[in-house]
């Protein structure tokens, strides 16, 4: 009798370890706090209330004042500035398969250029779009791998751009290689999202930087630069705004792509991808919808709580995603001007979807909830619904408004039940434009 009890509780261990070991990574040289009743007090800013304590009550104080108010504290204090010089832009259709997926899907890979020269930096778009349904609405959403991985079809070109080593998928010279064709394609279910009438487009998001310490010397910060500038100013933007802007271009190409509806498109990013597509999204009001997929600290869980991945921490771990006055606010979190309710709030009125995952401590998924709940009262003052419950759901049951929510089982990663869940909000925002 005692054996198979021993046999399940090693198996159940080694599985926890197996689960939990890529946070631990990160977290094995910090005290991590995960215990509510030892949150230390803090007062969230109003997003309602000015910095000099008035109270913003109608539309055009919002639009005027308090939303620029708020946009200028994240780009001085969390992300940096995004500078607002334009490139000359310009695209290449390199291919085109009307014939994809089992003649369901238009496939297109596009090349970006982003200097006149067409020699600099650029990145590389694949597109799929649901050939019964044109101009189509699109998912917009940054992969982690390279455009190769998230399907195992090999007329995909392999990203030429740095990529992190790692041992399971036999990468030892930070070259992608044909091994890796299709390894997030379970993150991708291209045949549901094509099914259901929806476009995707991505790119690989270390084309616009890489994830690494020379993250801020690419060649995309070094183009809003002068040679002069040698260190990184205090609001100098990083990583992930540099991300967030590559979403913008994407979206500039998309704008002249008759064959997508230029006024529906999703924004959408998992983890550190959800940190650049919340931020691209409260910046950039062409995008119609705004999914954060786990994204964690730094993306819609309030920095306040210090639960789970801290300030600290994550500047610690990735001192080049945010800007360095970020820094400012490691063990001192209750010292911010602002919090990510805020950031939800300046994607009012449009829908936002935050989404979490019960087993993803790290991203503190009541974090993330209540930052919903906090940036409702601005979705109401801009004359639409927040998010309409005070308690978080049940896991698997997601509250739709116009800010919606869900936490499912499992645990960090992007899930059918997560996809499905986005295009039905997207079903249910798109049906009211009509
Ligand atoms: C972790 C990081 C999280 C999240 C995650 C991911 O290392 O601490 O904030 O970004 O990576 O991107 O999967």
């Amino acid at each position: 009798m005692k054996k198979p009890y021993i046999k399940r509780w090693l198996c159940s261990v080694l599985l926890l370890t197996f689960i939990a070991y890529p946070f631990n990574l990160y977290s094995q040289n910090f005290k991590v706090n995960y215990d509510e009743n030892k949150i230390a007090p803090y007062i969230l800013p109003d997003p309602l209330k000015m910095e000099n304590g008035k109270v913003v009550k109608t539309d055009y104080a919002w639009w005027k004042q308090r939303r620029p108010e708020i946009l200028s504290l994240f780009e001085k204090n969390v992300y940096g500035k995004t500078p607002s010089k334009k490139l000359p832009l310009s695209f290449k259709v390199l291919s085109v398969d009307q014939k994809a997926l089992n003649g369901k899907a238009t496939k297109k890979e596009v090349l970006v250029y982003f200097t006149a020269n067409k020699k600099g930096p650029s990145m590389t778009l694949l597109i799929y779009l649901p050939n019964r349904s044109k101009p189509s609405p699109v998912f917009l959403s940054m992969n982690f791998n390279g455009n190769h991985t998230i399907t195992s079809d090999n007329s995909i070109s392999i990203t030429q751009s740095w990529v992190p080593n790692n041992k399971v998928n036999n990468i030892t010279d930070n070259k992608a290689n044909p091994g890796t064709r299709g390894i997030d394609s379970a993150s991708w279910p291209l045949k549901q999202i094509i099914e259901r009438g929806y476009g995707i487009v991505t790119f690989y998001y270390g084309d616009i930087a890489p994830d690494n310490k020379e993250c801020l010397q690419n060649q995309i910060f070094s183009l809003f630069r002068t040679s002069s500038e040698v260190n990184r100013k205090p609001d100098e933007w990083g990583g992930l705004g540099i991300w967030a802007w590559g979403l913008s271009r994407a979206m500039d190409y998309i704008c002249t792509d008759r064959q997508i509806d230029p006024k529906k498109v999703i924004v959408l990013g998992h983890s550190r991808l959800g940190k650049a597509a919340v931020w691209a999204g409260a910046q950039d009001r062409r995008f119609a919808i705004v999914v954060s997929n786990n994204s964690g600290c730094g993306g819609a869980a309030l920095s306040m709580r210090a639960i789970g991945e801290t300030v600290k921490i994550i500047n610690t771990n990735f001192p080049y995603w945010f800007c360095e006055n970020f820094r400012k606010y490691n063990d001192n979190e209750a010292a911010l001007p602002v919090d990510q309710h805020e950031l939800i709030a300046l994607i009012a009125p449009r829908p936002v979807y935050i989404a979490s995952a019960e087993d993803d401590k790290w991203s503190d998924p009541k974090g993330e909830f209540l930052s919903g709940v906090y940036a409702s009262p601005v979705y109401k003052l801009l004359h639409t619904s927040g998010l309409s419950i005070a308690a978080m759901p049940p896991v698997n049951q997601p509250v739709m408004n116009t800010i919606a929510y869900h936490i499912r089982t499992g645990g960090h990663a992007i899930t059918l039940y997560d996809w499905e869940r986005y295009m039905d909000f997207a079903d249910m925002n798109f049906k009211k434009q009509k």
